[in-house]
């Protein structure tokens, strides 16, 4: 052992198959301020510490980092910036549910109502007695309903453009079959789909990337109202439903008068695990609602060691 290793306590969990690291200590110091500026500093001067949690060979593709901050809201139980294997997460559904479950592994918090500040607002989370958790998301809605774009290899696909707290792109007609044993080629198709959306300009608000491509069908289980596959920004699918995913579904099932306030939609993922998704409208905004429990299957000490070259993860 040297003093110039590095000590990160983690916690990982998953919320239906997808996985969250969440630092507890030894990252960044970001400052106190809020957390979008603290997002700019953790990217422009610490982006090898979220490759170092989350890339092989620690992690891999398919991990989220959540680095757990002091908010600056004194109205929050915490603060949060979510990761990835390429970059950064406004908000990430199934890992505000796994970070409820960390809070309470770590007895920080009971059943009940929290707060938590993210980069693109604050959402609150109920933790129940059962020690499932339900995500009050942020406003969610449909930019642009039935957009045409011509993919590569695939012709012309048609998907609407919406905020969950991510940007997605909704596809519901694609002729796919969306099973685990089609993962190639989903993934495949999807990736076609965002590299045509930025080829073709075809963005979210203030030009932002659609970074989140999201497909729809018929469910495996008569007790869900649809399946998805999503594909997250490094190319690695989500495992889970998408809390964010099913925000931005919900958004533009409202838009369509395809559901109501109140009213249960539940979405399966692709590994068959389900998130039930609902609604409240106030001042015109849609806000939708995701219940779905997390469960911690490890507790650990990472060691970045300088001498190890690949101590700050393999990048692509
Ligand atoms: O659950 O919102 C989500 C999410 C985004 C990326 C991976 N999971």
């Amino acid at each position: 052992m040297t003093d110039e290793q590095r000590r990160v306590r983690v916690i990982d969990s998953h919320t239906g198959g997808e996985p969250t690291r969440v630092v507890i200590s030894g990252g960044p110091d970001l400052g106190r301020g809020p957390l979008a500026e603290r997002l700019q500093r953790f990217r422009s001067e610490h982006d090898n510490f979220r490759s170092a949690v989350v890339n092989e060979p620690r992690g891999s593709d398919v991990m989220v980092g959540a680095l757990l901050c002091e908010p600056s809201d004194p109205s929050c139980a915490a603060g949060v910036i979510f990761f990835n294997n390429v970059g950064y997460l406004g908000m990430c559904g199934h890992g505000t549910i796994g970070l409820v479950a960390t809070l309470r592994y770590m007895q920080r918090i009971e059943p009940g109502t929290l707060r938590i500040e993210t980069p693109v607002g604050i959402v609150s989370a109920v933790l129940h007695e059962s020690g499932e958790v339900t995500v009050n998301n942020v406003a969610s809605y449909r930019l642009a309903a039935n957009v045409e774009v011509d993919v590569g290899g695939y012709g012309k696909i048609r998907g609407d453009i919406a905020w969950g707290g991510n940007w997605f792109f909704l596809v519901r007609d694609h002729g796919m079959d969306l099973s685990l044993a089609n993962i190639e080629e989903l993934t495949n198709f999807t990736w076609a789909i965002r590299q045509a959306l930025g080829k073709h300009g075809i963005t979210g608000a203030g030009k932002q990337e659609i970074d989140h491509i999201e497909l729809f069908g018929p469910p495996s289980s008569s007790a869900a109202d649809s399946k998805n596959f999503v594909l997250c920004p490094g190319k690695a699918y989500d495992r889970s439903p998408c809390g964010t995913g099913t925000s931005a579904k919900l958004a533009c099932l409202y838009a369509d008068g395809k559901i109501r306030e109140g009213q249960v939609w539940r979405q399966e993922s692709i590994v068959g695990s389900v998130f039930e998704g609902s609604i409240v409208v106030r001042e015109g905004q849609v806000y939708p609602s995701i219940r779905g429990s997390a469960f911690i299957n490890g507790e650990g000490e990472l060691v970045l060691d300088p001498r190890d070259p690949f101590c700050m993860g393999i990048r692509s």
